[in-house]
């Protein structure tokens, strides 16, 4: 595996791949890896002829109040495992090479960005659209892997996708989640083993979600009833949202209708956790 650190050499890199005839399997990342990453860079590998992981942190996603500065870093631990999976590409850029000073472009969707997590991150999207047009422009690959985890993510770059005419693929990879249920995420390491065992309540919601749909449930008020006094139940767990909602628009529905995702963010303490399963 190759380190590339230099924006330049990177998409020298791929032209260089893509003049040999060679699909690009591309999974951006912002490091500290776990097993939800690793699956999606073996979807890569098996479903293009070589692959680029990216590792940055990206500031601009991040609030001021929120983690950008203690958010996990493992250069080296990411290094080997990437290298393990037999990974072609880590690409490692510096902020201020992404960001320079007179850094002054940005890419939005307009109310896709507004809705959900949206309401409680409203600089969030902006900085996600941005960052994935770069590293694509740059990476240049034929086909992107994300995680389902991220639900509103996926659905808002796949618009983005669509509207700007980006010749890209992007490819949904399913939830990858602990043996007892927790959606993982590198922001896990954030809990105690009071709050790890807390953090339950978001999983056991979402399955009592499906549940009651499969026994037949229409009304989606009555599912969200449901899952939010699931959550009350738990002391140190605090409700951020629960979303029954359209996966191309991400509009709420009333009446269950598949397919339709139901994603939910929930604080245990004061880390903000999220999950989501898709009803086909
Ligand atoms: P990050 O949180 O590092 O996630 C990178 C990718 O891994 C995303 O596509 C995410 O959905 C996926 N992922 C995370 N946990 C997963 C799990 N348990 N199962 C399957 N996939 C999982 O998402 C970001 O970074 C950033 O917003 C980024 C797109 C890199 C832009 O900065």
């Amino acid at each position: 595996m190759i380190v590339i650190k230099d924006i330049q050499e990177m998409q020298q890199w791929s032209t260089a791949r893509k003049k040999e005839g060679k699909t690009i399997g591309f999974v951006p990342t912002m490091g500290y890896l776990h097993s939800g990453h690793l699956s999606l860079v073996k979807a890569a590998r098996s479903k293009s002829d070589v692959s680029v992981v990216s590792s940055f942190v990206n500031p601009t996603q991040f609030a001021p109040n929120e983690d950008y500065d203690r958010y996990p870093r493992d250069f080296d631990r990411d290094k080997n495992l990437l290298e393990t999976l037999g990974n072609d590409v880590l690409f490692f850029p510096d902020r201020n090479a992404m960001y320079p000073l007179d850094y002054e472009t940005f890419v939005v969707t307009e109310k896709m960005a507004t809705l959900w997590e949206g309401k409680t991150r409203p600089t969030h999207f902006r900085g996600v659209c941005t960052v994935v047009t770069k590293l694509m422009m740059i990476v240049q690959p034929d086909k992107m892997h994300m995680g389902q985890k991220d639900i509103q993510q996926c659905a808002i770059l796949r618009r983005m996708i669509i509207d700007l005419n980006i010749p890209v693929e992007l490819v949904i990879e399913p939830i990858i989640r602990e043996i007892d249920g927790l959606a993982m995420s590198s922001r896990n390491v954030y809990l105690n083993p009071e709050e790890r065992k807390a953090a339950l309540v978001l999983s056991h919601s979402i399955f009592l979600a499906e549940q009651l749909i499969q026994q037949g449930e229409k009304d989606a008020q009555v599912i969200i009833a449901k899952m939010k006094s699931l959550i009350e139940s738990e002391p140190l767990a605090r409700l951020d949202y629960i979303a029954l909602m359209n996966m191309d628009n991400l509009e709420p529905v009333s009446v269950i209708k598949s397919p339709l995702a139901i994603a939910l963010a929930v604080y245990i303490g004061i880390i903000r956790l999220i999950d989501n399963v898709i009803i086909r």
